[in-house]
Formats: C-alpha cells, sequence, structure tokens
C-alpha cells in the first residue's frame, strides 16, 4: 500500500457556516499547497500576473490569497501555516466551494479523511488525559452555552476529579458508595446530555387542540397551517427554538385520533409517524382543548409529558385551576401562559437548577466504563484508569 503523505479534511463543524476551515496535513502538505495557493498581492492588475505569484508558506505564517486549479481561482482564502506539516484553509463556507477545494487537493494527491479523528487527535495533544481531550471535542458542537460549561467543568473539576479521587481511594472506599456514585452519575448525565445536545419535543394531541398554532408561537412566524378543521396537519413540521439554557427541536404532528388510523392510507401514515415520533423523543408537550369535556391525564406513556391546556383565553369568565409542575394553561392564540410552559419543561427535564459541576460521561466510551464500575459493584482500579485515559505531565 502507497504510504500516505497528505490528508485533508473539512473542520467546520456540522453546520453550514460563512467560513470553512479545511486542514491539509502531512509530510506533503506543504508542496501540495505550494501548488494550488496563491499569495495576494495587493498591486497585482491582471489575472496572469497574480497567477505568477507563489511565495512559499512557511510555519507561523498567515497567508491572504487563492485557491487556484489550473490557472483558476477558486476561492479567497486565508491559510494559517501551524508547522511544516499543518496549514488551516479558511475559505468561505458555501459547501460547493469546500467541495470543490477539497477535490483539488486530492487530486494532487491528499486523502480525504474525517474531522474528528483530526480534531481528537489535536485535542489529545494538549490535554493532561483522556477526559479532558473528549471534553474539548464536544464543546466545539455543544448546543448550548451551559452545555459547555458542564463540559469544560469535567475537565478539572466533574468526572476527572470524581475518577482520579475514586481511584486514590479504591481500597478504603466502600465499593456500594462507588456503585451509587456510578448510578447517580449515569442519572445525571441524561440531564447533562439534553443540556449539551439539546432536546426533541414532540407537539401530539387530539386534532384541532392548537397543536400547530402552538408551534407557530413558539417559532414566532408561520410556519404550520392552522385551520379550524379537524386533521389539517399530516406532515410533521419542526424549529428549532432556544429556551433560556435549553436548545429544543419542537415538532408538531397530526392529531391523535385512533379513529383515522383505518380510514385511509394518508391518515394511516399520519398517524404512524406521529408514534413514531413519540418514541424517539425527550418530552412530550400534550397539547388538548381546554374547552372540551374530557381531558387526558394519563396519555402517552413512556416519556415525561406536559400537559398543555390550550384556549384558555375561551375561558376568561372562568376561575382557572393553578398550573403546576406537569399541568399548564395557555392560550397559543393569545400568547398567554407561554413562558410558564417553557420553565415547567425545563423542570420537567432537570435542566433548570442543573449544577454545571456534577460529575457527568459524555461520550459513548465513558458511559460504558462507567455502567460496567456499575456492573461490577465498584472494584476497578483499572476501569478508573481507562476512564481517566492516558496521563500527561502528571
Ligand atoms: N380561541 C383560541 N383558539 C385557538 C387557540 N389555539 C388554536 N386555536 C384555534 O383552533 C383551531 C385549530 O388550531 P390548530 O392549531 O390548527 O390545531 P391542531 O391541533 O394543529 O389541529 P390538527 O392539525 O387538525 O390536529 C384553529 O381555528 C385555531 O385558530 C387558542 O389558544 N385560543
Ligand atoms: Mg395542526
Amino acid at each position: 500500500m502507497a504510504k500516505e503523505l497528505a490528508s485533508v479534511c473539512v473542520v467546520t463543524g456540522r453546520q453550514t457556516a460563512a467560513i470553512a476551515g479545511i486542514a491539509l496535513q502531512g509530510e506533503n502538505a506543504q508542496l501540495i499547497l505550494e501548488q494550488v495557493f496563491k499569495k495576494n498581492r495587493p498591486n497585482y492588475r491582471t489575472r496572469q500576473e497574480l497567477e505568477r505569484c507563489s511565495e512559499k508558506p512557511g510555519a507561523g505564517q498567515i497567508l491572504h490569497g487563492f485557491i487556484t486549479d489550473q490557472g483558476r481561482v477558486i476561492d479567497e482564502v486565508v491559510v494559517g501555516c501551524e508547522g511544516p506539516d499543518l496549514f488551516m484553509i479558511f475559505c468561505h463556507g458555501n459547501p460547493l466551494l469546500v467541495e470543490r477545494i477539497v477535490g483539488v487537493l486530492q487530486s494532487r494527491g491528499s486523502v480525504l479523511k474525517d474531522a474528528e479523528t483530526f480534531l481528537f487527535e489535536r485535542c489529545r495533544n494538549q490535554s493532561a488525559n483522556l477526559i479532558e481531550a473528549e471534553a474539548k471535542l464536544a464543546i466545539q458542537a455543544s448546543a448550548t452555552v451551559k452545555g459547555t460549561l458542564i463540559l469544560q467543568a469535567q475537565i478539572n473539576g466533574g468526572l476527572t476529579r470524581w475518577a482520579a479521587q475514586t481511584l486514590g481511594a479504591i481500597h478504603s472506599v466502600d465499593s456500594s458508595d462507588i456503585c451509587r456514585q456510578c448510578r447517580r452519575i449515569l442519572e445525571q448525565s441524561e440531564i447533562a446530555r439534553r443540556i449539551i445536545n439539546g432536546v426533541r419535543i414532540v407537539i401530539a394531541g387530539p386534532p384541532n387542540s392548537g397543536k400547530s398554532t402552538l408551534l407557530n408561537r413558539l417559532a414566532g412566524r408561520q410556519e404550520a397551517i392552522v385551520s379550524e378543521m379537524s386533521g389539517t396537519t399530516r406532515d410533521w413540521v419542526s424549529i428549532a427554538c432556544r429556551m433560556g439554557p435549553l436548545y429544543a427541536e419542537f415538532i408538531d404532528t397530526a392529531g391523535l385520533d385512533e379513529t383515522l388510523a383505518d380510514k385511509d392510507a394518508v391518515e394511516k401514515r399520519a398517524q404512524q409517524i406521529t408514534s413514531q415520533l413519540l418514541e424517539n423523543c425527550d418530552l412530550v408537550l400534550y397539547v388538548q382543548d381546554v374547552t372540551k369535556d374530557h381531558m387526558d391525564t394519563d396519555r402517552p406513556a413512556g416519556k415525561p409529558v406536559v400537559y398543555v391546556y390550550n384556549k384558555c383565553d375561551l375561558l376568561s369568565d372562568v376561575k382557572l385551576p393553578d398550573s403546576n409542575m406537569k399541568r399548564v394553561f395557555v392560550s397559543a392564540k393569545e400568547g398567554i401562559g407561554i413562558e410558564l410552559m417553557a420553565e415547567t419543561i425545563r423542570q420537567t427535564l432537570g435542566v433548570s437548577d442543573f449544577d454545571v459541576n456534577t460529575p457527568v460521561v459524555f461520550t459513548e466510551r465513558q458511559r460504558k466504563i462507567v455502567s460496567n464500575i456499575f456492573a461490577l459493584e465498584g472494584h476497578s482500579a483499572k476501569l478508573l484508569s481507562d476512564l481517566l485515559g492516558f496521563q500527561h505531565g502528571l
């Protein structure tokens, strides 16, 4: 197999951004860059003059110029020369441009790699242990500021401190204590996950109860069709919304009605999709029309539920019952009770008062190790040291 002399990866992250970052790394990286990068000359007059500029990129420099292919400019870029073997190319974020630049670098002999490996190696070289490297990597993808604070806190405190202290005292600590701590870490990690990654909230309930009106209220614009006709929403519609420390995707679904499931193929499919969405969410907002007689309080099962009694503006003469932890009265149409509903959601998901210093696991590797320590009832110095991983400078 030929020796790999240069690799290229896009390190911008999951979302399209105004600026994209492309890492070019390896023994041949400089050679390849010299072939495709033309440094900008502020006083150039013609494209021919521009093509003739070929100053060599050197370590420590930040260069402004152009990525070219066979004399044609692809994009204006800034190149950070991090070392003789590593160059960061910052280009415009249009994915088509990114794809073309990566294609040119590949055509010159570099091999496309996945960014996660590159970023992890980078974090690893600058970290005291594996938890720190994983936290630095996870911070780059966190959905909320509080999520980044939780991850940062795991580096010198949180999970690292817990693992180091437990390891240091392994022979004097009661194993049932370690077991209890592991269980708590796993429970708290589920809440931390919601803050770090964001949550998926399904708006469900009977037809015509005001689900789409509520989604539009949360979006602050008309995203879903609202009408007085029962069964308006068939396909689901989603919006992303920031609610204090919580980043949530709200999904408006077809009204739940078992009698519709057999009506025709479209109704059947709509009911099936709603059921699938309910299975794969973090919380259900179960919206019901407060003016209707029979209101459910016990569906759907298996997920945290907040019961939303909508259209309370129609009950202006009647004293509303008090809202409580799981039951809120709102008017999606008039915007009444929405902040209380948001706080109820945060409380139900446990994210409101979450202490960022709580030890939590935030990768599958960590979760497996802590689950194994729990299963072994605490007797594993080896697993604790695996959890910390390599330990530079300790
Ligand atoms: N008075 C009042 N009417 C509301 C409120 N919310 C929704 N409505 C009305 O109720 C009707 C149904 O609203 P939608 O938002 O389409 O209800 P839905 O639950 O999405 O209905 P389906 O998609 O059919 O399941 C519309 O006429 C809305 O204007 C509210 O808070 N107060
Ligand atoms: Mg609807």
